[in-house]
């Protein structure tokens, strides 16, 4: 258990008065942003955006951030992983330019993150939970991150006064790190503005709930997405040679948690498996084994095969994915409640995002990473002290490289040069400006990887996509050439089920997309594809 508690001190810069130019509410005050991202959180699971199964499992405290402002209904990411997606809200820059490129390497240390113009200013600044990048957390006051992904029992966490080590705490990793979002707030000094980035663990892989929490939906059948049984068969080769499909790579003992199977071939997932149930302290495990024990026993009785097996294994990984969107629903309420009987909702900035979307079983699938609309878009709900604090949608593109200008814009702070992303605020009003981007770029690096999802660029406007596959194989590919063509139309085939690269009739786009994705890689040096 960590004892020590961190002093917050404040860097003494001479930071820049606040003028004009900066946000502020009806009383004057420079507004305070509150950046909630989770990680992995598909907008099909967020009430708000009506899927059908966020019916049987609704997420009210979300859904009252976007009834109380917008929200964005064609936001997208990058570059659809973690370290990429956190670098670029850092840094407003692509991934090629920040060179978070991959999971686990490239950030450019000498680039300037926001929380560093932000401190300038005056702002106080914090992080807390997932941080993930290969580097230290700077620009900040305040900050407790996770060791690398993260554990969701009894997590470590980093301060400034840990000593470099991470110190374990006891709890649940989604209420441990509202915990310290509020720890900050109650330390800050009340009377300057401040950016909190409040980054959950959860519901990232393996999808392991809080103890009250395990047996909520277990009795429901959540619907099965139509593309389940996804084939493939009009796109490239890489849709079926990816590695995350629920089928063949979704593991029975770590991933859905049937720790009771003995049979010798699952003994290494097994041994970690049962690692990580170690981490759980004896009356957390007692709570864990009352529950699943009894689950897996009726299925391994079920002696399930086939179809009926992927079946189960998509309703435990659907429930207990669920279970964990569950704590973070409350957690948020918990977060927003804190800031509104302290009278700040009405000069705060509230953002709900992820990191990146996720495969809720289409296509056949789990995970994110291809430019496809699950893995490429992401939930983006601002809620705007004042005038537009009503639920409202938007439709206008925009992308996770606009974070970082957005929250200049809020501070005043002139946006750099480098920055290509643009503010959101604009939009907030619910129309889009005339002068508004037509469409986005995206870009796919990490390969050969863990699900051996292949790189790729693409760019996507309003109602068409076009998808370029590229590189050399390696591994099982290795020899084979992987330069291939997408192209969908998102208006007939929202499902993304028919590939129309190369049919006569859609000539003109294939050109028209082509031509853009010439240009964003010339505009934005590009040098790989
Ligand atoms: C881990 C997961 C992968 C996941 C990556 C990246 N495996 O490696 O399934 O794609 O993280 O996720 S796990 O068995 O260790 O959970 S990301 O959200 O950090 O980009
Ligand atoms: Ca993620």
């Amino acid at each position: 258990m960590k004892t020590n508690k961190q002093t917050l001190v404040f860097t003494l810069l001479a930071s820049v008065p606040f003028s004009a130019v900066s946000q502020q509410n009806v009383s004057g005050k420079p507004l305070n942003i509150v950046h909630i991202m989770t990680d992995d959180h598909s907008f099909q699971t967020i009430g708000a955006y009506g899927h059908p199964l966020s019916k049987q499992a609704p997420t009210p405290n979300i859904d009252r951030l976007a009834s109380q402002g917008v929200l964005f209904r064609k936001a997208f990411v990058e570059n659809s992983l973690s370290t990429p997606s956190r670098a670029c809200l850092m840094t407003g820059l692509y991934s090629h330019q920040n060179g978070q490129r991959q999971l686990g390497k490239g950030i450019d240390t000498t680039k300037v993150f926001i929380s560093e113009l932000l401190q300038e200013r005056g702002y106080q600044t914090a992080v807390v939970g997932k941080w993930h990048m290969q580097c230290e957390p700077k620009g900040f006051d305040f900050y407790e991150v996770l060791n690398d992904q993260g554990n969701y029992y009894n997590p470590g966490f980093k301060s400034k006064t840990s000593g470099g080590k991470y110190l374990r705490e006891e709890g649940y990793a989604t209420s441990l790190i509202t915990d310290h979002a509020i720890e900050f707030l109650e330390m800050r000094d009340p009377d300057k503005p401040f950016c909190l980035f409040v980054h959950h663990k959860a519901p990232h892989r393996n999808w392991m709930p809080e103890g009250k929490y395990l047996d909520l939906y277990e009795d429901v059948e959540f619907p099965y997405p139509d593309t389940f049984y996804d084939d493939y068969s009009t796109r490239c080769e890489s849709a079926r040679s990816q590695e995350m499909t629920i089928a063949k790579d979704m593991t029975l003992i770590s991933d859905l948690k049937v720790g009771e199977l003995e049979d010798p071939v699952f003994a290494t997932e097994r041994q970690n498996w049962l690692r990580a149930l170690d981490r759980l302290t004896p009356a957390q495990r007692k709570t864990w084994d009352e529950s699943y024990s009894e689950k897996n026993k009726k299925f391994i009785a079920q002696n399930l095969q086939g179809k009926e097996l992927v079946k189960w294994k998509y309703q435990r990984y659907i429930k207990d994915y669920l279970r964990c969107i569950k704590t973070i629903d409350d957690e948020v309420g918990r977060l927003t409640g804190y800031l509104e009987e302290h009278g700040l909702l009405e000069n705060t900035v509230i953002v709900y995002t992820s990191d990146q979307g996720f495969y809720m079983g289409e296509h056949g699938w789990f995970d994110k990473r291809f430019m496809y609309e699950e893995s490429f878009r992401t939930p983006l709900i601002v809620c705007y002290p004042g005038k537009n604090r009503r639920g409202i949608a938007s439709d206008a593109l925009v992308q996770n490289i606009d974070y970082a200008a957005t929250y200049l814009d809020i501070a005043g702070i002139k946006k750099p040069v480098e920055m290509s992303g643009f503010s959101l605020l604009p939009l907030l009003g619910g129309q889009t400006p005339v002068d508004w981007r037509t469409d986005l770029y995206y870009h796919y690096y990490d390969y050969p990887a863990v699900h051996q999802v292949r790189r790729h660029d693409g760019v996507r406007d309003d109602r068409y996509k076009l998808i370029h596959f590229y590189g050399k194989g390696e591994g099982k590919d290795a020899g084979k050439n992987i330069h291939c063509n997408e192209l969908y139309d998102l208006q007939n085939d929202p499902h993304e089920l028919n590939n129309l690269y190369g049919q006569a009739a859609y000539r003109d786009v294939q050109d028209r997309l082509q031509k853009r994705l010439d240009k964003y890689r010339v505009d934005l040096r590009v040098d790989e594809f």
